[in-house]
């Protein structure tokens, strides 16, 4: 046979169609896609089975120190193997420059730990905090053109965030060189003085994260990144955003014609404030930044993710043991200032959506596919190689099964957090099998990758900026003068 693997009877789904056909895999590549094909030697039966493109997760963090020093539980290995089992074949995390770090040798450092670990393959983002003129004229250009065509920018953590000035000077670069900037949007300011002020009043446990991670600081954040991106006419992604508040400003931003684009993640569709609100310091579980809202803003999310207002879902995977060495550095002893910010979800991401998402019928299979993979791929540059079922492109597959009911615990996940803030519940579908570039990835449970056995991929120009505006903003002060 003239292929190395074949998947028959399958239900095919990509982010515009659903139809039923053989694929023919040769190389790594998807070689045909027919109504009918004979067996390969290696064949998989799929009927009864989704056929789907690998997930693409572009937000989380691997092997990477927190802003308070802590440093996550995931290495390329644990971080890749879960996300394949999850049914994710690409991955795109942060090499992070720290302040004063020289990013050159930031990155290929982040690079030589991942080539020895990873079994799927990935990309990187930057984050960079610290926009000095060698950082802005020679290293992020550079950057560039080997293929990290996005950096995450934050406006909020003292050891990390940039002022609007340094966010202007890093969306001038971007623009000129290519690139897509992501923002983290809350007010530092309004978040440390509500702390300071529930401190001295006492309220130390974990819910008061959430009280101090105010929505409207959320909000005045990204409105401010909106108008950042609107005097530059340049598109942003918003990251992480979590409810209602920060939904309005982006969605009237893209009325008016600003190219702005928005993530969300599993966290704020699954979780609420509620869940911060736990006895003693279980509650950390549940803590990230911006942290869970409320039934009104999980409601905004779905239907952001819906309507088109958010095209992104991605983990943003912040893994920390819960224990003294990781999420709660002081044990029972914690308060909230000092709970490390993220939650473990790289593996559970997509088994969520499907589950609430399509199963429940609120979500088209293709729209979960777009949200998923193909809008990833799109976005920071890997269409048509990743997220398509397409001839040429590679074949990352995942072949769920609808009918699979699985009890989320902790033991059977593979990340290294050692908890899962989704303990307990029932989800319905699983990928059973996930194919790599044409290798069968997992089977019965099992990985069949070594580790090294992914690639690292280089981004074109990010899909949201070679399209530019959409009408953009006509007025900006910098079109008219400074171009
Ligand atoms: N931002 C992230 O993107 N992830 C974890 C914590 C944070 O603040
Ligand atoms: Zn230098
Ligand atoms: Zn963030
Ligand atoms: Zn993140």
């Amino acid at each position: 046979n003239e292929f190395d693997l074949t998947i028959r009877n399958g239900r095919i789904s990509d982010a515009n169609t659903t139809y039923y056909a053989d694929i023919g895999i040769k190389d790594g590549k998807i070689a045909i896609i027919a109504d009918r094909l004979s067996a390969a030697d290696s064949d998989i039966d799929a009927t009864g089975l989704w056929v789907l493109p690998g997930g693409i997760d572009s937000h989380c963090h691997v092997d990477e120190r927190s802003p308070m020093g802590m440093r996550v539980a995931d290495d390329f290995l644990s971080a890749t193997t879960a996300a394949l089992f999850g049914g994710t074949t690409t991955i795109i995390p942060f090499a992070v420059q720290h302040r004063k770090d020289h990013l050159p040798t930031v990155i290929a450092d982040y690079k030589a730990l991942a080539a020895q670990r990873a079994v799927i393959d990935y990309a990187l983002h930057l984050i960079v905090t610290d926009p000095n003129p060698d950082t802005l004229s020679s290293h992020l250009p550079a950057a560039i053109r080997s293929g990290i065509t996005s950096f995450k920018v934050f406006m909020t953590y003292e050891v990390l965030k940039l002022t609007d000035e340094q966010i202007l000077d890093i969306l001038e670069l971007a623009d000129a060189e290519g690139a897509l900037v992501m923002i983290h949007a809350e007010n530092d300011d309004m978040i440390r003085w509500l702390t300071r002020k529930l401190l001295s009043f006492g309220h130390t446990s974990p819910k008061f994260h959430g009280v101090s991670h105010d929505p409207i600081a959320e909000a005045e954040a990204t409105n401010r990144a909106v108008s950042l991106a609107a005097l530059m006419d340049v598109p942003i992604l918003i990251v992480h955003v979590s409810g209602i508040e920060p939904l309005r400003i982006i969605h009237g931003a893209q009325a008016l014609g600003l190219n702005i684009l928005a993530e969300s993640c599993p966290q704020y569709l699954f979780l609420t404030a509620e869940d911060l609100d736990l006895p003693g310091v279980e509650g950390a579980k549940y803590c990230c930044s911006p942290p869970p809202r409320d039934p009104i803003s999980q409601k905004a999310v779905w239907d952001s993710l819906l309507d088109g207002t958010l095209q992104l879902y991605s983990s943003d995977h912040a893994p920390y043991k819960f224990d003294e060495t990781g999420k709660i550095p002081r044990g029972e002893q914690t308060i909230f200032t000092e709970m490390a910010n993220g939650l473990p979800g790289i593996e559970l991401r997509m088994a969520l959506l499907f589950s609430e998402g399509v199963l429940t019928g609120r979500m088209p299979i293709e729209r979960f596919v777009a949200l998923c993979s193909t809008n990833h791929a799109r976005t920071y540059g890997l269409f048509p190689r990743k997220g398509a079922i397409a001839v040429g492109s590679d074949a990352d597959l995942a072949l769920w099964d609808p009918t699979v009911k699985r009890v989320v615990r902790a033991e059977l996940l593979h990340d290294k957090a050692g908890y899962t803030p989704y303990e307990g519940r029932t989800v319905t579908g699983w990928p059973t099998t996930v194919i790599s570039r044409g290798r069968v990835a997992v089977q019965d449970n099992r990985l069949l990758l070594q580790p090294g056995d992914g690639e690292l991929l280089a981004c074109g120009t990010p899909e949201p900026v070679v399209r530019q505006r959409l009408n953009g903003n006509p007025n900006s002060v910098r079109r008219k003068f400074f171009t």
